[in-house]
């Protein structure tokens, strides 16, 4: 009778190879940053080349401030350099609700305005000269510096963008990442 201790011994190598893939995935689980793990400091939005955008936004790029007081940034990346009648908006919520707080807007070569919001639709109270935000358009890049804290004390951020020209068709706006959602959660400051 060779079948049973065959079969007996077929299984006990089942049982190990199964254990040692599940050893295997626990490797795996263990790389992976765990449930709830705090955000990220940095994170790069990509946005696809859209020649039919007026002022098209490839790329951007959220980076938390260095420390307390200081301000964090929103880089945005167009494919071609900035013109007159070229514009941002953006949003920034600073208190991890999902709704903005903060609502930025300017046009190259004037002045940008702040206002402080609760909603996508409408402007809010204008702050500008509370120094919470600033917009500066250059060359291919437009950079929002933002104090994620000037409102209310604040762990963590995102934002949405909106870049078009002024005058052109609604349809020719670019959204980053879309319209009226955010970007991911970025710390609001490097771990000190
Ligand atoms: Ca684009
Ligand atoms: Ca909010």
């Amino acid at each position: 009778m060779l079948s049973v201790p065959e079969r007996e011994h077929t299984g006990d190598m089942r049982t190990t190879r199964v254990a040692t893939s599940l050893a295997a995935l626990a490797l795996v689980a263990g790389a992976a940053p765990p449930a709830g793990a705090e955000p990220p400091t940095t994170l790069t939005v990509q946005d696809p080349v859209e020649p039919g955008k007026a002022f098209d936004v490839v790329s951007v790029t959220i980076t938390s401030a260095p420390a307390e007081g200081r301000k964090a940034t929103i880089a945005i990346q167009h494919d071609r350099r900035v013109k007159v009648g070229d514009a941002i908006d953006a949003w920034v919520d600073t208190d991890a609700d999902w709704v903005p707080d903060l609502f930025i807007t300017g046009p190259s070569f004037s002045e940008y305005a702040v206002y402080e919001t609760d909603s996508w639709t409408s402007e809010g109270d204008e702050i500008t000269d509370q120094g919470c935000a600033s917009l500066k358009m250059d060359r291919r890049r437009s950079v929002l510096r933002v104090d994620p804290s000037c409102l209310a004390p604040s762990k963590r951020f995102s934002a949405s963008v909106r870049s078009y020209v002024m005058h052109k068709p609604a349809r020719t706006d670019d959204y980053v990442p879309a319209k009226h959602r955010f970007s991911k959660r970025v710390l609001s400051y490097l771990p000190q």
